[in-house]
C-alpha cells in the first residue's frame, strides 16, 4: 500500500490519529519502535472533552466503563472538575490506564484499516516536493523506504520526526524536579499534595497494597544521572520532607520528573506535522498531556490530507502555549516553598467562587471546546487481527508522562477588550465568524432568528474554548426587529461589560431564493423579503449602532460574489447583496472621521453546513466554479472578517474583498 500518511509513533496520539484517517479511507502507515506496547504505569486521567472525542469514535464502548477519577486539582488545591459542567455526562476525570487506551486504540485503528508496524525505526525523512520519502530501520536491521503525501510525528516529547525537521523546540529547561515510586511493604497513611516546612509529600495505597510516593525538597533542581533515581535518594528525601523512614519498602518502580516547558515553534512544516508530546512537553500535573494530545490528533485527523492543513498550527498551538502557561503556573503553586504560600492562600480564597471553580475547571477539562468532527463516515473496513489489551496500573495523581494537555484555542488576542454583534451566527458562516473573533479576545454578541439551540451551540463552542459570547433572539425583516436586537445585545453587554459599547458589527444574517427560481417566477412577496432580512436590516442595524460603536469600530457586510457574476435564478438575491455593498460605500465616507472602517466580503459558494453539501457530485460541481478548485469553508470566508475587524486593516475601508477563492477570475 502506498500510504497517504505515515504517523510516526503508536502511543495514544498516534493510534487515535490513524484510527481517524483510516476511518474517512486516507491509507495511513503507523511505524512504532517498540515491537510491544509499553506495559508500564504512565498517563491515566481522561477529561470531559477527551471522554466525548472517545464516545463519538466508539472507543469508550471498546474500554467499557472507567473508575471515576475522584475530584481534580490546580497546583494541588482542591477543584473539582465536575464544576465545568456539572450536567455533562463525562462531568468531572477518568481514569483509564495509558496501557489499555493503547491498546484499544490500536485494536481500532488496525480494524479501520491502518497498517500499524511496529519494531521500526525512523531514521531519515526527506521532502521531495512533490512528497515524502520516509525511511526507516526494523529490528532486524533491514531498511524499509515509503513515500508518502504527509508525515505526522507522535512519537513523543524527544521526536526524531522533531528532530529530522528541525522545529526548533522552545520554552524553559527544568528547574524542579519530583521523585516518584511505587513501593511494597509500606504502612503509611496516605496524603495529597501534603505540604510541610521542607517539601511536598503524597502517597496513594494501589489496590495491590503498594503505596505510591511522591516527593519534593523545596528548592530542589533536577539530578543527573543516567536512569531512574535510586531508592535510597527517595528514602532520603522522604524523610527529609515528612520525617518519615520508608526505607525498609521494596521499591517496585523509579521514576523523576521535572518542569521542563517546551513547545515546537510550529506544528507544521511543509509536509510534516506534530501531535501530542512531540509537539510539546511539560510538567504531568493534573493529568492534562494525554488529553492535549488527544485533542491534537482530533483535531489534525478531520484536516489530513486535503483540508485546511496551516489550520492545525493555527487552533493547536495556541491551545497547547496556553495550556504550558496553566500547567507552569500549576507548578509553582505546587512546587513552590513557603515564598508561594500567600498566592497558594489568594488560590484557595479564590477556588471558593464558584465562578472561578467553573473557570478553571472548563479550561482543564476542555468542556465546550469546538469539537473537531469525527470521522466522517467511518466506513469499517475488514477487520484485521485484534491484540489483547494490555492491563496496565491504576494511575497516578501526576501523570507519568510529563507531558499535559487541554484543549483550548486561541491565546492570540488581536481583540482582546472589543466587543462584537455576529448577526445569523448561529450556524454557517456567521458561526465560524463569531468564533473566530472570540477566538482573538473579543466577546461577541452571537445573533440567530429561531435556531436556538445552533446558536447555543455556538456559544458553547467559544466558551469552551476560553472565549466569551452570549446569545440573542431576534427574527430579522419583520417591524421592530432592529429594536429587539438591540435590547437583548445591550442587556447582555451590559451584564458583563458594564457598559453597552460594540467595536464590531457582521451584518451577515441572509436569505436567498429558493434554488432554481427563475426570474419570472419570484413574486413580490419573496422580494419584499429578500430585501426586507438582507438589505434593509443591515442599514437599520449599522444607524441603530451608531451611538453604541467606539472610536476604531468595524462594520463589515456580508454580500456575495453574484454582485459579479450572472447568475440568473438569483437576480433578486444578487440585487440585496447590491444593495449592502452601497451600505458599505456611503457609510465608509460617513464614518470614516470616527476612525470606523465599513467594507464588503464577498464569499462565493461556501459550505455552509446545509444538506446542499453532503451530496458529493453537488460539491464537485459547485467547487470547479473556484480557481482553486474547491468550496469555500466557513472559516475561509471568517478569516477574512477577522482580520478586516483588526486593527491591522484600519487602512481598508469602503472597500469590497472577493472572498470566492477566485470565483469571479472567469
Ligand atoms: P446560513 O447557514 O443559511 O445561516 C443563516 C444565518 O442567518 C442563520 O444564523 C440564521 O438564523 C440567520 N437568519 C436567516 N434569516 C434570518 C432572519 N430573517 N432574521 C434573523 N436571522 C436570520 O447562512 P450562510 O450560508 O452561512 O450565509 C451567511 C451570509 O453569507 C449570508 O448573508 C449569505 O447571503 C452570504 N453568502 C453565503 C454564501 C454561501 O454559499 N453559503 C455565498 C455567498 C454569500 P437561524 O439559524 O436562527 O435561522
Ligand atoms: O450559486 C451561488 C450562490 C448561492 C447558491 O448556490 C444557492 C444558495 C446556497 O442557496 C445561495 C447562494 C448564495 C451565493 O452567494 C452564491 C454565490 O455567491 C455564488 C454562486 C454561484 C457562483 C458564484 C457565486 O459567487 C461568486
Amino acid at each position: 500500500m502506498t500510504p497517504a500518511v505515515v504517523v510516526v509513533g503508536a502511543g495514544p496520539v498516534g493510534l487515535l490519529l490513524a484510527g481517524d484517517l483510516a476511518a474517512r479511507g486516507v491509507p495511513t502507515v503507523v511505524l512504532e519502535r517498540l515491537t510491544e506496547p509499553m506495559t508500564e504505569s504512565r498517563a491515566s486521567t481522561l477529561h470531559t472533552r477527551t471522554m466525548e472525542l472517545l464516545e463519538e469514535r466508539g472507543v469508550l464502548d471498546r474500554l467499557g466503563p472507567l473508575p471515576d477519577g475522584g475530584p481534580g486539582h490546580f497546583g494541588g488545591l482542591r477543584l473539582d472538575l465536575t464544576a465545568a459542567d456539572p450536567a455533562h455526562r463525562w462531568a468531572g476525570q477518568w481514569k483509564c490506564p495509558q496501557t489499555r487506551l493503547e491498546a484499544v486504540l490500536q485494536e481500532r485503528a488496525r480494524d479501520l484499516g491502518a497498517d500499524v508496524r511496529r519494531g521500526r525505526r525512523l531514521v531519515a525523512l526527506r521532502d521531495r516536493g512533490g512528497d515524502i520519502l520516509v525511511e526507516s530501520v526494523g529490528t532486524d536491521g533491514h531498511r524499509e523506504r515509503l513515500t508518502c503525501a504527509h508525515v505526522v510525528g507522535c512519537d513523543g516529547g524527544d521526536s526524531t520526526v522533531r528532530r529530522l525537521t528541525s522545529l526548533g523546540f522552545e520554552g524553559s529547561a527544568a528547574r524542579r524536579e519530583m521523585l516518584r515510586a511505587d513501593v511494597a511493604g509500606l504502612d503509611i497513611p496516605d496524603r495529597r499534595f501534603e505540604r510541610h516546612p521542607r517539601g511536598l509529600a503524597t502517597a496513594h495505597r494501589w489496590p495491590d497494597g503498594s503505596t505510591r510516593v511522591m516527593v519534593h525538597v523545596f528548592g530542589t533542581a533536577p539530578a543527573r544521572r543516567p536512569g531512574p533515581p535510586a531508592y535510597a535518594e527517595v528514602v532520603s528525601a522522604w524523610a527529609e520532607v515528612t520525617g518519615e523512614d520508608i526505607g525498609h519498602g521494596t521499591p517496585l518502580w523509579l521514576n523523576a520528573f521535572d518542569d521542563t516547558r517546551r513547545q515546537a515553534v510550529g506544528y507544521r512544516r511543509g509536509r510534516v506535522f506534530l501531535a501530542g508530546d512531540a509537539a510539546h512537553v511539560q510538567m504531568p500535573v493534573g493529568g492534562q498531556a494525554l488529553n492535549l494530545g488527544l485533542q491534537d490528533a482530533a483535531e489534525l485527523g478531520t484536516r489530513l490530507p486535503d483540508g485546511d492543513l496551516d489550520g492545525y498550527d493555527r487552533v493547536r498551538r495556541p491551545a497547547g502555549a496556553r495550556a504550558l502557561a496553566d500547567i507552569q503556573a500549576q507548578s509553582s503553586l505546587l512546587l513552590g516553598g513557603p515564598e508561594v504560600e500567600p498566592m497558594r492562600q489568594l488560590f484557595a480564597d479564590l477556588l471558593e467562587l464558584g465562578s472561578v471553580q467553573r473557570h478553571l475547571a472548563r479550561r482543564i477539562s476542555g468542556v465546550g471546546a469546538t469539537p473537531p468532527r469525527p470521522p466522517a463516515s467511518a466506513v469499517e473496513k475488514e477487520r484485521g487481527e485484534p491484540r489483547p489489551p494490555v492491563i496496565g496500573t491504576e494511575p497516578p495523581a501526576i501523570e507519568e508522562n510529563p507531558r499535559n494537555s487541554s484543549n483550548r484555542r486561541s491565546v492570540m488576542s488581536r481583540l482582546t477588550g472589543k466587543t462584537a454583534l455576529v448577526t445569523g451566527s448561529s450556524r454557517g458562516i456567521g458561526r465560524a465568524v463569531a468564533q473566530r473573533l472570540a477566538e482573538e479576545g473579543a466577546l461577541v454578541a452571537v445573533h440567530y432568528a429561531s435556531a436556538e439551540d445552533a446558536a447555543r451551540e455556538t456559544v458553547e463552542s467559544i466558551e469552551r474554548d476560553g472565549g466569551r459570547a452570549f446569545a440573542v433572539r431576534a427574527e430579522l425583516g419583520v417591524p421592530g426587529d432592529v429594536h429587539e436586537l438591540f435590547l437583548g445585545v445591550e442587556q447582555g453587554l451590559k451584564e458583563r461589560t458594564g457598559e453597552a459599547a460594540l467595536d464590531i458589527v457582521v451584518n451577515n444574517a441572509g436569505v436567498t431564493t429558493p434554488a432554481g427560481l427563475q426570474p419570472e417566477d419570484v413574486t413580490p412577496e419573496e422580494f419584499d423579503r429578500l430585501f426586507a432580512v438582507n438589505a434593509k436590516a443591515p442599514f437599520f442595524v449599522v444607524q441603530r449602532a451608531l451611538p453604541l460603536l467606539r472610536e476604531g469600530g468595524r462594520v463589515v457586510n456580508i454580500s456575495s460574489g453574484l454582485t459579479r457574476f450572472a447568475s440568473p435564478d438569483q437576480v433578486a438575491y444578487a440585487m440585496t447583496k447590491g444593495a449592502i455593498e452601497q451600505l458599505s460605500l456611503h457609510f465608509a465616507r460617513h464614518l470614516a472621521p470616527r476612525g470606523i472602517t465599513v467594507n464588503s466580503v464577498a464569499p462565493g459558494i461556501t459550505d455552509n453546513g446545509s444538506a446542499l453539501f453532503d451530496i458529493p457530485e453537488a460539491v464537485e460541481q459547485m467547487a470547479q466554479l473556484s480557481a482553486f478548485k474547491r468550496v469555500g469553508r466557513a472559516v475561509d470566508v471568517a478569516d477574512v472578517v477577522t482580520f478586516l475587524a483588526s486593527d491591522e486593516a484600519r487602512w481598508i475601508t469602503g472597500a469590497f474583498i472577493d472572498a470566492s477563492g477566485g470565483t469571479l477570475l472567469g
